[in-house]
């Protein structure tokens, strides 16, 4: 069967890009191309080049890893997306990015596309840990082994985000070409932490740039929003016979789709709002809400779910304690939250049980599962400290966080093996080592933590006890006997 490619365009039933490839120019780069870019970022970008044209072509880049390019470069740069909500599928070819580079391979390669004028937008995907700061306290971590390397080598070959867009800004500034930096992963106030440890970093190596950098850059916040499993191989294998061509690059997703954007742009922008994004003055009660009641329920959804031994996360929503459990939980930071104007918060909560039931998505629980000591700070501890506050009901939380602890020991309730993915994983089983209950070691972790466990030592008793119980009699029987608690 043939591959995807330019040449096969013409002969595919599903819709291609309208605008002419050969002719558009790159206007963005994006670093960390991933699934996630591929389903959001490049698919508002490929509809508003279908519907406006414009020279918005992004060049894709990878930090480490070769695999997008390989897959992508035999495409031409071309991938589907398939979007599906159980019941409909939307298939259709993307074609706005024009070509991946490898940054490992090349770092001088994505520098000089990073510091090219032409270049209007950066975004980024780079996950929680690719921003290298104390997750407690959102600063640059300089004892992060690739901030150590880069503030030495930021010039040359720089490895991580930050010290290849401040290579790039310096070049920038020579050529006083403006930019916007667009953070578009999963924290709070992204676009405010990439602007802070960005300019920490430029005010080690080059203070008299940061003046320029101040007033030529800009850094919004952004809420993304669409959930991408891992791609697998039946899926390729059913595309195939849809396309009648192969497709090594595509990407399967939902067909929800939602984008917020603070308006705060350096230069000209591609058109979003066109293909349906919302431009707004702030988007910290966006991202408050998605954060806290889709990425909380979803960590809350992984960690107890895989303990169980659910695969899925649909699998998860069928079992009817655990969906009464995410809807309480959801109920329960309900409170915390500053909802925007005229939204309608019920409905929101509902949609994404819907969401979470779609079983054609297979989104697995152990994709959600990874990083938590990146994810927890932003999606858990905030409505946390609001509810300890409030007096309200910190049973939810207590219970997401003792299934994190669980987890972290590596091991299913049925005793099965879990390979536990983390960046500070050695530090937090160091700390558990010889603990009966590891709550108050790990919540006393400050740079996950900040001081929690000394503020609320109560909560630390409940956390603890939660442990307890799931230790002995595992997550399933811990949900029957407390159900409506
Ligand atoms: C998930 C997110 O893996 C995770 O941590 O919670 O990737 C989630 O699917 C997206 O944020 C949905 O917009």
């Amino acid at each position: 069967m043939n591959r995807l490619s330019h040449g096969q365009l013409g002969q595919l039933y599903v819709p291609t890009p309208r605008y002419d490839r050969a002719l558009v120019k790159a206007g963005m780069v994006h670093i960390g191309i991933g699934a996630f870019h591929r389903a959001h970022q490049a698919d508002y970008t490929d509809k508003v080049m279908n519907r406006d044209g414009g020279d918005w072509g992004i060049i894709g880049s990878s930090l480490r890893s070769p695999r997008v390019r390989d897959l992508l470069q035999p495409q031409d740069g071309l991938y589907s997306l398939v979007g599906t909500d159980g019941e409909h599928q939307d298939i259709r070819v993307v074609g706005a990015v024009l070509k991946v580079l490898v940054a490992t391979e090349d770092p001088q390669a994505l520098i000089a596309a990073l510091a090219d004028p032409a270049i209007k937008v950066a975004t980024l995907t780079i996950t929680e840990k690719g921003y290298c700061h104390d997750p407690a306290t959102g600063t640059l971590n300089r004892a992060h082994p690739d901030i150590a390397h880069d503030l030495e080598h930021y010039a040359r070959e720089p490895r991580s985000a930050i010290g290849f867009l401040a290579a790039a800004l310096i070049h920038r500034q020579a050529l006083g070409a403006p930019i916007t930096l667009l953070s578009c992963d999963n924290l709070s106030h992204n676009g405010r932490l990439l602007a802070r440890v960005l300019k920490a970093f430029i005010a080690e190596v080059r203070p008299d740039v940061t003046p320029w950098v101040d007033d030529h850059v800009t850094f919004p916040c952004s809420m993304v929003d669409r959930i991408v499993p891992a791609v697998s191989a039946a899926d390729l294998e059913y595309l195939s016979t849809r396309l009648g061509v192969r497709d090594e690059g595509a990407v399967f997703t939902e067909r929800f789709c939602q984008w917020v954007i603070e308006d705060s742009f350096a230069c000209e922008r591609p058109r979003w709002e066109n293909a349906g994004a919302l431009l707004v003055d702030d988007v910290a009660p966006f991202e408050e809400m998605k954060l806290r009641l889709l990425n909380g329920s979803h960590s809350l959804i992984a960690y107890l779910g895989v303990l169980a031994g659910f695969t899925y996360v649909h699998e998860v929503m069928g079992n009817p304690d655990f969906a009464r459990l995410v809807r309480s939980y959801m109920d329960s930071v309900t409170g915390t939250l500053s909802v925007p104007p005229g939204f309608d918060v019920e409905r929101y909560k509902a949609r994404l049980c819907e969401r979470f039931a779609n079983a054609s998505l297979r989104h697995r629980t152990l994709q959600i599962a990874a990083d938590g000591s990146q994810k927890i700070p932003q999606r858990w501890l905030p409505p946390l400290r609001q509810i300890i506050d409030q007096r309200g009901n910190t049973n939810f939380i207590a219970l997401a966080l003792a299934g994190w602890l669980r987890f972290l020991q590596g091991q299913q309730d049925n005793g099965t093996p879990i390979a536990v993915d983390d960046p500070l994983l050695d530090s937090l089983r160091k700390r558990m080592t010889g603990e009966r209950t590891p709550g108050a070691a790990i919540l006393g972790y400050e740079p996950v933590f900040g001081d929690l466990a000394a503020q609320y030592p109560d909560f630390v008793t409940v956390v603890e006890k939660i442990y307890s119980s799931l230790q002995e009699d595992g997550v399933m029987h811990f949900l029957s006997s407390n159900s409506g608690s």
